[in-house]
């Protein structure tokens, strides 16, 4: 029985299993990388891949596509990805990041961050094979980040979790302290639902943002999240947390971690680009029932940003995240 606040993620010891020095060259845009970090993940054809946040030394933010056999060592396509369709949209786009990955109905969709003049937006792009990325739209009207749709319908609707950006971190980008649940009859126009979790102020989650898409068990949707302290003068601390919500309604939790389950401690988490972050943004679960629920007793491989540097992987199974999700509130 594991105790409340006691660790249930565990660093692999190849960690970060990914840093710039995996980073092939894509000249002229991309030389001697600078960071890679917060990668999606999903699991296709018995191989697990990454869609990497790249950046180079232009701060330009790319993204590529690692492959592995065994989940740990990674051998990064030397290419970018294209978004095919997405010259075609109006608003100029800076930056697009932070893909998260979910398989549905038979394809991969991937929710990414792009930076806009004046509000970040969530894009869409569709891929059958994780080589050609279609970009589908704009699927967002609002300043909101740390989009990650459910891999069915619920309900007879497409659901994603969502974080409005409603707040500004000092001389910072802008962020926010709520998570809600939208939903969509088509993956392209998107009505918001309602809240479903905040922020606890002066805990480790303050300012709070879904992590990996959501994954299905028997007694919820297990969501991990990351929780930001934004109490200590020097730095923000970014740190990962898990809730646990119904079935039927994920707009309802059902519970909740107290503490963070992952807080940046070794130095490639301490230190880089922004320090002190540990940033949840791809999960793999290896066994699912024939119905699709993940087993409770499933190894699952967590893949987080570094310090907004590298790449790391924690490992834990779905009962242990269950069990973390039921800590007494709060
Ligand atoms: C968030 C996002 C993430 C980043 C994190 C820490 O607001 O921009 O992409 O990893 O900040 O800098």
């Amino acid at each position: 029985m594991r105790r409340a606040g006691s660790p249930c993620l565990r660093r692999h010891r190849a960690n970060p299993i990914l840093t710039r020095a995996d980073i092939p060259d894509v000249p002229p845009a991309l030389v001697d990388a600078t960071s890679v970090f917060n990668p999606g993940a999903v699991e296709a054809g018995g191989r697990t891949v990454l869609l990497l946040r790249v950046q180079a030394r232009s701060r330009e933010t790319f993204t590529m596509v690692a492959e592995s056999a065994d989940g740990v060592r990674f051998a990064v396509r030397p290419e970018i990805v294209e978004l095919r369709g997405l010259e075609k949209l109006r608003e100029r786009v800076y930056h697009v990041y932070d893909p998260r990955v979910t398989r549905l109905e038979g394809a991969y969709h991937v929710l990414f961050a792009m930076d806009m003049d004046g509000a970040c937006g969530l894009g869409l792009a569709r891929t059958e094979d994780l080589r050609a990325f279609d970009f589908l739209g704009l699927v967002s009207s609002d300043d909101v980040r740390n989009g990650v749709l459910f891999p069915e319908k619920v309900g007879g609707v497409y659901l994603r979790l969502e974080r409005p950006n409603r707040a500004r971190l000092e001389g910072g980008p802008t962020t926010g302290s709520e998570i809600w649940l939208a939903e969509s009859d088509d993956l392209l126009r998107w009505r918001p639902r309602g809240p479903v979790m905040a922020g606890r102020f002066h805990y480790w989650d303050e300012l709070i943002g879904s992590g990996p898409p959501p994954v299905k068990t028997r007694r919820g949707w297990l969501h991990l999240y990351h929780g930001v302290a934004t109490h200590f003068a020097s730095a923000n601390i970014y740190q990962a947390g898990v809730a646990l919500l119904a079935l039927d309604d994920p707009a309802r939790v059902l519970g909740r971690s107290r503490g963070n389950i992952l807080e940046p401690r070794e130095p490639y988490e301490l230190a880089g680009q922004v320090p002190n972050v540990v940033f949840p943004s791809g999960m793999v679960v290896d066994e699912v029932d024939a119905e699709g629920f993940a087993l409770p007793s499933s190894p699952v491989r967590i893949y987080y940003g570094a310090a907004d540097t590298a790449v790391g992987l924690a490992l834990t199974t779905v009962g242990e995240l269950l069990e973390a999700a039921s800590e007494p509130p709060l």
